[in-house]
């Protein structure tokens, strides 16, 4: 499965798999939460190679995620409400501080979890943004606003470096590959209500269980 090397071709086929990710009961699949994740990786890949510490940082939490699911205790990481269940019944996450637990699936996913929320900020600020919106702010604010408050001043600097090289709106448009900008405009306006369900669905659930801060 991580061998995946189909083309990007669409970023609303991206955010259509996001749509997916909610059950009936208002669980959130991993299997969609990570297809999602991949196609994510896909696109960022299509945004130029200073974008790939980025990309290849969801890779590895992709990866992580993947070895718990299709591993001996597959069948506890169906949705982000079995997969913290599973793992806090048997102690299978470091809640403090960092120890004999680095990869659970609970911090990993906690990481790509507050990496959607930059994307549910920056892609709204697209669609409401005008023909000479600068992405480079954008992106920026929304990092700001959100993951940058978890990162390091290296990342940080890294991450600001990386935006300044952002394509402008036309080009990024382009790339979403998603048809002429309303097109794009309205696409964004149908998945994005459904992103920003899927993350405060997880928010809520981590903040009752007491793991927004896991090391
Ligand atoms: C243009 C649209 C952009 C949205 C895509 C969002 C991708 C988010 C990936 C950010 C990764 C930055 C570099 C990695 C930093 C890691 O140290 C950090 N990972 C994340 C996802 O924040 C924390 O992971 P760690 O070091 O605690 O394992």
């Amino acid at each position: 499965m991580d061998n995946d090397k189909t083309l990007f071709s669409s970023l609303k086929e991206v955010l259509d798999t996001f749509k997916l990710c909610l059950s009936e009961n208002k669980e959130v699949y991993l299997e969609h939460y990570v297809a999602g994740w991949r196609g994510l990786v896909k696109f960022l890949n299509c945004l130029g190679s200073v974008f790939g510490f980025i990309s290849k940082d969801a890779v590895n939490k992709i990866k992580i995620l993947v070895t718990h699911m299709e591993g001996e205790n597959g069948s506890q990481y169906v949705t982000v409400q079995s997969m913290v269940k599973y793992e806090l019944d048997n102690e299978l996450v470091d809640l403090t501080k960092r120890g004999i637990h680095p990869e659970s699936g609970c911090r990993t996913l906690l990481r790509l979890h507050r990496a959607l929320r930059w994307l549910e900020l920056f892609l709204e600020r697209l669609r409401t943004s005008n023909e000479d919106g600068k992405t480079s702010v954008m992106c920026s604010e929304s990092y700001n606003e959100s993951l940058a408050q978890h990162h390091p001043w290296m990342v940080r600097k890294a991450a600001g470096m990386a935006f300044c090289v952002l394509p402008g709106r036309p080009a990024f448009f382009e790339v979403m590959n998603v048809g002429p900008p309303e097109q794009v405009v309205a696409m964004l306006g149908e998945a994005l209500p459904l992103i920003s369900d899927v993350y405060q669905i997880t928010e809520e659930f981590y903040a009752q269980h007491n793991m927004l801060d896991l090391p």
